[in-house]
């Protein structure tokens, strides 16, 4: 029987709509992936439309299912900012000459990762009962720290009541506080609205800490998470901190997300995902209170770090289908494709575990830059009160998904390769996609472009 005093919360994913200039310009250091598919030709209208299918379908399951708006790329007032003058057309010709790999980070559509767009505290944690944001600064790679000020003015537009949602800027302090959002960051709770345990994952402790030293980097810093669980006003008793083992890192395993996912009371996860496990299991059971919590913990010898970071098994949404007994993960194509990982899945979901069945989709276009399906969004728990408080543009229904199909059709090529990237026409075509999008989304002009 569901407690009358939990308030009735839902976990709603808000997925990062796939821009016009998706490509693979090899720009993620530590990110296998995108290192391997480095230059090769991308194809952004699938990319899109893969990710749209992706929504719909958790939309179809039942769950409450939102979207953010891609960032206009490539992102001119960055160049301008580096020094590159003229007009918008001649900023992009003198950058190609002399800076190709500046202009390809201002032109990554890398903000469709939305598990790395802000780490989110729902209501029932925070202190003043609000739901609080804070965006990612992303310090670590160049292309995705110009992300912040956009994401910042998207999450306010999308929730845009002060009653019910509290809105931090992106976190300063340089790398010694790179922060890279929900992608390291997990909630266990019993039910969506009860106060839950946050653990942050973090891959560094930049103030003095040898472990600290990988050849790949760490992206996200204790002092980070540390901060956010400050701000978010989060109980000291409820949060937990977590390292990262340096051995995911150096296995390609970037964010926490391609090692570990949890939902309400699972953890489901590498064997060798944390330092210090046994620490980390500790301090759960210590925090969870009443609710057992069950660690879904996949060892090394069935599944190795090489397989799992390859396959993205870990990079699923852990969700509660309505009507549904037990979780569903939803996985990448990839995992269902690699042998040992497919055997393995169908027998975890035979096992005691609350893990019952397995959604398979295809984000094949995102995969080949490091994102899986669980990347891709952005998980926020809404009480109805703040659900209700939503800004209903970016909710998605059968109409929407349907409209913004069609505007991908219209809009995005079918190829891109590196040197498209110096075609000004690609600049006009993002415009006019961007243009005709916030009329559909109703935004009015929301774009720097659309304000000059
Ligand atoms: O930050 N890839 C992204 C992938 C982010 C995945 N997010 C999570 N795990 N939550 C990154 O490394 C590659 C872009 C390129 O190489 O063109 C890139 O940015």
């Amino acid at each position: 029987m569901p407690d009358a005093a939990v308030p009735h919360a839902v976990e709603m994913n808000f997925d990062g709509l796939i821009g016009n200039t998706h490509n693979y310009a090899g720009l993620s250091h530590g990110n296998l992936a995108s290192a391997d598919n480095a230059k090769r030709i991308s194809h952004p209208r699938q990319a899109a439309k893969e990710g749209l299918a992706k929504m719909y379908r958790l939309h179809q399951l039942g769950l409450k299912q939102g979207v953010l708006i891609p960032q206009e790329r490539p992102d001119i007032a960055t160049l301008r900012h580096l020094g590159f003058s003229g007009t918008d057309q001649a900023v992009i010709v003198k950058a190609h000459k002399t800076a190709p790999h500046l202009l390809a980070m201002c032109y990554s559509a890398s903000s469709m990762w939305a598990a790395n767009a802000a780490t989110v505290s729902p209501s029932s944690d925070t202190e003043d009962g609000r739901v609080h944001f804070t965006p990612a600064n992303l310090k670590s790679m160049f292309h995705r720290s110009i992300e912040q000020g956009t994401t910042s003015k998207l999450l306010k537009t999308v929730f845009n009541n002060d009653q019910h949602f509290a809105h931090h800027d992106a976190l300063g302090g340089g790398v010694h506080f790179g922060d890279e959002g929900a992608a390291n960051h997990n909630r266990l709770c019993a039910e969506y609205g009860e106060q839950g345990v946050e653990l942050f994952v973090y891959g560094k402790q930049d103030f003095g800490d040898a472990q600290s030293i990988t050849t790949f980097p760490a992206r996200q810093s204790l002092e980070a998470s540390m901060a956010i669980a400050r701000k978010h006003g989060l109980h000291s008793g409820k949060v937990i901190m977590a390292r990262q083992s340096s051995e995911v890192i150096e296995a390609g395993g970037f964010h926490n997300d391609v090692v570990s996912v949890s939902n309400k009371n699972v953890l489901f996860m590498h064997e060798l995902a944390f330092a210090d496990k046994a620490e980390l299991f500790k301090q759960v059971t210590m925090t969870s209170g009443h609710q057992p919590i069950h660690f879904v913990e996949v060892p090394n010898q069935a599944i190795s770090l090489h397989d799992a970071i390859k396959s993205y098994l870990f990079n699923s949404q852990l969700v509660n289908i309505p009507g549904t007994e037990g979780m569903t993960l939803i996985l990448p194509m990839e995992s269902k494709e690699n042998p040992n990982v497919y055997q393995y899945l169908l027998a975890l979901i035979q096992q005691d575990t609350p893990i019952k069945h397995l959604e398979f989709v295809d984000v094949r276009q995102s995969m080949r830059n490091g994102g899986g399906p669980a990347c891709l969004r952005l998980r926020v728990v809404l009480n109805e009160q703040e659900l209700a408080q939503v800004n209903p543009s970016f909710v998605l229904t059968e109409n929407l998904f349907t409209t913004l199909n069609h505007w991908v059709d219209k809009h995005y090529r079918d190829e891109l390769s590196a040197r498209d990237l110096a075609d000004p026409d690609l600049l006009n075509e993002g415009r006019a996609s961007l243009d005709e999008l916030t009329q559909i989304m109703q935004l009015g002009s929301f774009y720097n472009f659309q304000q000059a």
